[in-house]
């Protein structure tokens, strides 16, 4: 049982455990907490984070970065569409129509998966993570988005799961970032008082998120989200290389744009620039050697320029946060009911973004959580919550539903498509809702968004979902179906499970009622599943009971007269009524057909090839490993045999073993430059046959002093 959490960001990605009864933000091979979001596909093997930003500049179309917004997409998607151009290395389609990335890989050209290729980094993150809690790692949470939509939220999970990790939980950014806020807060107000209300701002690489959450002790409720999918520090970025590429086109008459490793380079520096414009506001240069043609190229730029050139990025601030409150109005709240502004992301360390949402919101912004961690421990102290084998202190979390979401269906009683919103915007979740059809057939529903427009992705539909086995009654009657609709942890919606209500015909051959004893299991199923969510929402059972009163049942009040009397009774305690006819309650199967869904035959397939890319890393790694041993040898005896060896072998072997050496190294450059690992241990084991009988002569002679010393004091 492992307790981790994993930020995937677009660019910077980090990880957070849980060791010796806190949550620490464990740092890579390179000693660094940061792993870059980058893969790095080579003739022998893949590097992935800090040894894969190294190639950037030296293999720029087989190293690919930002990917995290091709998830659950198209590739047709007029989205990815448009970035094809701007990106250096290739797209293609997947044999599903998703989106996949082209490289060359072991010599050979091969497409992979927007899964797979996130799978790479999560299985880097995860090694960080079992190095430091020195052992394997499976249980995780990892961060989302919170404007993901399903398809993006699924592509997140399989990614997760070809990494070989049980993603427990997927978490929204901001969300993640309360909860790193409110656990060890120890002043909120009491559960019957009034909340805290904190609004928290995530601004990354690629996008802007928002959220006004409500603490209680021992609970968050997140009231609201507003969100801008495309805009973040790259944006920024994005600005000073088209002003460079201007003023180098005029300068030097250069064509950056025609030159992908020149551009990859203009944009390492122009992020460099815009961080150190953060705590500068004096003129700051910009040089870079070599650019292009052989030709250094230089500029420099200010604080003051670098805000007017960026005047259409910065108008877009304010946007979501008027989106932010005017949701949160529908709660009667006001900016001057917002106890603080906590701002987390890198790019939320530009001043002229901060005095924005300061000036916005009337007050000074608060910066107590850690920028860039607040995401990753979080997402670890949700894990240690879910595991049952850490103690966390009580904390119960309920997100909101981003998108609206709706089901239609054909109805049965009149010809064409009926459909009802099933979870309203801000909705809490994880829930579960039963509704409750009559029918004869089976029959199919399609969930989908109901505001397409507000959704940053092209296709609004969820999936399909078809009932199946569904007869009528004996009595030739339409069949009470309950069907259970969810957002699920993740945050994904599903239909989860179906049953048909079979009456069976009493002694006394009494018409059917509803009983107890078909809807009180329902509920105590969905305390177990949601238990979050029933304990943070004391109204959410309510909820439920109107959704049944006004919803499918309405529609289908013709087929079934007694419907609403049926209802009515069930509203009383289980107790005050004794069951007169016998019921059996069918399990129907569901057909789910999710937009997007990575087939099962794929990922399994996935996950085989994940698992044999690493082992080729690492016999790669071996092999490298074995041909640096024998470099070293080389050097290290080279020195010695002039050095401190040379008392210790005759002139004609110190000959001898010094050519050997030089030949070795010779070889070493040329035909053993790229030879499997045992042809270096047979080098290595031969040179040794020479050396190792000198090095022994040397460090008899190192003890035997010693020796004589250590009997000098026993006597
Ligand atoms: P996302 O959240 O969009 O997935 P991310 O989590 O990878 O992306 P962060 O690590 O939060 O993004 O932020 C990275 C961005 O912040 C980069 O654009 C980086 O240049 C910018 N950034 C970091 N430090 C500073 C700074 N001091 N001044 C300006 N920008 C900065
Ligand atoms: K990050
Ligand atoms: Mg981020």
């Amino acid at each position: 049982m492992s307790v981790v959490g994993f930020d995937v960001g677009f660019l910077n990605c980090y990880v957070a455990v849980a060791r010796a009864g806190g949550i620490e933000t464990v740092a890579n091979e390179y000693s660094d907490r940061c792993t870059p979001a980058c893969v790095s596909f080579g003739p022998r093997n893949r590097s992935i984070g800090a040894a894969a930003k190294s190639q950037v500049v030296t293999n720029c179309k087989n190293t690919v970065q930002g990917f995290k917004r091709f998830h659950g997409r198209a590739f047709s998607d007029p989205y990815i569409q448009s970035l094809k151009s701007s990106l250096v290395y290739d797209l293609a389609q997947m044999p599903s129509g998703t989106t996949g990335i082209k490289v060359m890989y072991m010599e050979e050209e091969k497409v992979f998966s927007i899964e797979q290729v996130t799978a790479m980094l999560l299985t880097k993150m995860k090694e960080t993570a079992e190095h430091a809690l020195k052992k394997p790692v499976a249980d995780c949470v990892v961060s989302v988005p919170c404007y993901y939509t399903d398809a993006e939220r699924r592509s997140v999970v399989d990614a997760a799961q070809i990494a070989g990790l049980n993603c427990l939980r997927l978490m929204n950014e901001t969300t993640a970032v309360a909860l790193a806020y409110g656990i060890y807060k120890q002043d909120l107000p009491a559960p019957e008082e009034k909340p805290r209300i904190v609004v928290f701002v995530d601004i990354g690489h690629s996008g802007y998120q928002t959220s006004v959450c409500a603490f209680n002790k021992g609970k968050l409720k997140i009231l609201a989200t507003a969100c801008d999918p495309e805009l973040g520090g790259k944006d920024f970025d994005e600005m000073l290389v088209r002003h460079f590429c201007e003023e180098f086109g005029k300068k030097y008459k250069l064509d950056v744009k025609t030159k992908p490793r020149a551009l990859v380079r203009l944009y390492q520096e122009c992020e460099k620039l815009k961080k150190l414009m953060s705590a500068n506001s004096s003129d700051l240069p910009l040089n870079i050697e070599c650019f292009m043609n052989d030709i250094d190229v230089s500029g420099k730029l200010n604080r003051g320029q670098f805000e007017e050139m960026c005047a259409d990025v910065l108008a877009r601030v304010e946007a979501p946060l008027h989106n932010l409150m005017e949701q949160a109005s529908e709660y009667q709240l006001k900016k001057e009911d917002i106890y603080a502004v906590e701002i987390v992301g890198g790019a939320s360390r530009i001043p002229s973004v901060k005095e924005r949402i300061s000036k916005f919101f009337g007050k000074e912004l608060s910066t107590t959580l850690n920028a860039d961690e607040a995401v990753a421990r979080g997402c670890a102290l949700q894990c240690a919550i879910l595991s049952p084998a850490f103690k966390v202190r009580e904390f119960s979390i309920t997100d909101a539903v981003a998108y609206p979401i709706s089901l239609k269906w054909n109805s049965a009683a009149e010809e064409g498509l009926s459909d009802c919103e099933v979870f309203p915007k801000n909705h809490a979740a994880p829930f579960s809702k039963v509704l409750t059809f009559y029918r004869r057939e089976p029959f199919s529903l399609e969930a989908y968004y109901n505001t397409p427009k507000e959704l940053p992705y092209p296709d609004p539909t969820i999936g399909q979902f078809v009932i199946q086995k569904v007869v009528p009654q004996a009595s030739g009657e339409s069949s009470k179906v309950k069907v259970k609709v969810r957002v699920n942890i993740h945050g994904i919606f599903s239909v989860s499970s179906a049953s048909l209500v079979e009456v069976q015909k009493t002694e006394e051959g009494e018409e059917p009622m509803d009983t107890e004893q078909q809807s009180t299991p329902e509920k105590e199923e969905e305390k177990e599943t949601d238990q979050d969510e029933t304990k943070a929402q004391g109204d959410g059972q309510k909820e439920m009971e109107e959704e049944k009163k006004t919803l499918p049942e309405n529609e289908e009040m013709e087929t079934s007269p007694e419907e609403s009397k049926t209802e009515k009774k069930s509203d009383q305690p289980p107790q005050a009524k004794k069951p007169k006819v016998k019921t059996k309650v069918l399990e129907l199967p569901i057909e789910n057909s999710p937009q997007w869904e990575l087939a099962i035959d794929m990922l399994n397939l996935f996950v085989e090839n994940e698992g044999k890319m690493i082992m080729q890393d690492k016999l790669e790694k071996e092999r490298n490993d074995a041909k640096n041993y024998v470099e070293e040898y080389v050097y290290d005896m080279r020195d010695k045999l002039h050095g401190r060896l040379e008392k210790f072998v005759s002139e004609a072997d110190r000959d001898i073993l010094s050519l050997q050496l030089e030949d070795t190294e010779n070889w070493l450059y040329e035909d053993g430059e790229d030879q499997p690992k045992q042809q270096y241990i047979d080098k290595l084991a031969e040179l040794k046959k020479l050396g190792q009988p000198i090095q022994e002569r040397y460090m008899e002679s190192e003890e035997r002093p010693r020796a004589f010393d250590d009997m000098g004091k026993q006597i």
